[in-house]
């Protein structure tokens, strides 16, 4: 508990460039939890190292992340929003934890396993102990609730285990964190193979919406959307494509999908595209401009960035002297 609200705690990598699913599956339904918790939002850029970087433009990545968290719409002095790498306690935390992990629980992972088969030239040890760096970051914070998609869900259970053997042998350290789904965060799909969730990685990038696509790049990839041969605008598991433009239809345009269903009604799969792609540029173009708008407000950026990183650092080293403190390393007094 902090301020008598439990914690909630989450991130995203500083990889690239967000897409569509990130915002409507992840961001968008991050903005009001403040009111209820106390809300932890890292720019995961050290987990970002397990594939190269290329050092100039990661700099700009991780910091358009931490600007896109507060254009869209996390309020900084309600969230602490803070990039992972300013806080040592991160590294410090997932070198003890990894004393705690074991080799054959890392080695059931699926996201190291499909990461590894990726990038088959460079399977780091970064890559293998990704999901100890994660438990560290979680656990600093004392997190009762971690909100992430269902793709996550076996690096929580590895952060569960870790935090639940670690407090058997030392006592109370660590809280034990749950998932947290909300209101049904939204599964985006690829647009061009809607049985595949729409990725930041996907080499297709048409299959993306990015969160920076100028409208008619949006229109293009909304118009080119794999469909099916019908002509029915309805949610069916047997349509797909359809029912995935229906999902970011609805979710942009803050609808249910009955409803969206009710209006595109007779309507051509022509017409019904370019209604979804109006649909999202109304929800980007906003986001876009605000992010631009913050770009340029240098000391007002770096300012929050401070006072974030203080506040994210206090909470952190609290955890970390405690841990260190059972574990039996010496302090200096
Ligand atoms: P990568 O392609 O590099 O694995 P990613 O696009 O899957 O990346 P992550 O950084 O792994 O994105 O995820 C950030 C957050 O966005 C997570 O909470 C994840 O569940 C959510 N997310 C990612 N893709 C989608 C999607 N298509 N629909 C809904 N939520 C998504
Ligand atoms: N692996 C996460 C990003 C992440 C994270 C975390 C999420 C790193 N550390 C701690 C929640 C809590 C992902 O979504 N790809």
């Amino acid at each position: 508990m902090i301020n008598d609200k439990k914690v909630l705690y989450s991130g995203m990598q500083a990889t690239g460039n967000l897409t569509l699913g990130n915002y409507l599956g992840a961001l968008k339904n991050w903005l009001t939890l403040n009111e209820e918790y106390e809300c932890f939002w890292g720019v995961m850029d050290l987990h970002s190292l397990t594939v190269r970087q290329v050092p100039s433009e990661f700099r700009k990545n991780a910091r358009n992340l931490l600007i896109l968290y507060i254009a869209a719409g996390l309020d900084p002095k309600k969230n602490c929003i803070y990039f992972q790498s300013h806080v040592s306690a991160h590294a410090e935390l997932a070198w003890l934890l990894n004393c705690f992990t074991y080799v054959g629980e890392l080695n059931r992972m699926t996201q190291y396993k499909e990461k590894a088969a990726k990038h088959a030239d460079n399977v780091n040890a970064g890559l293998f102990t990704y999901p100890v760096l994660m438990a560290a970051d979680i656990l600093l914070y004392q997190a009762d609730y971690v909100p992430v998609g269902k793709d996550q869900k076996q690096h929580l259970e590895i952060t569960r285990d870790i935090a639940e053997r670690f407090n058997a042998i030392y006592g109370d350290v660590f809280t034990i964190p749950e998932p947290y789904f909300g209101k049904g965060g939204t599964k985006i799909m690829s647009l061009q193979n809607p049985e595949q969730k729409m990725s930041k990685s996907d080499e297709n990038v048409n299959g993306s919406i990015y969160l920076m696509d100028d409208p008619d790049t949006i229109l293009r990839k909304c118009k080119r959307a794999v469909t099916d041969s019908g002509s029915e605008v309805c949610y069916r598991e047997d349509k797909p494509g359809v029912s995935n433009l229906l999902e970011i239809y609805a979710s942009c345009a803050g609808k249910s999908i009955e409803e969206a269903e009710k209006e595109f009604a007779g309507v051509g799969y022509g017409e019904f595209k370019t209604a979804v792609a109006e649909a999202v540029i109304a929800v980007l173009k906003p986001l876009q401009d605000e992010c631009s708008r913050l770009q340029k407000e240098k000391d007002y950026i770096d300012a929050l960035i401070k006072e974030n990183d203080e506040k994210a650092a206090y909470f952190a080293n609290k955890t970390l002297r405690k841990a260190k403190k059972k574990l039996g390393l010496t302090e200096v007094r």
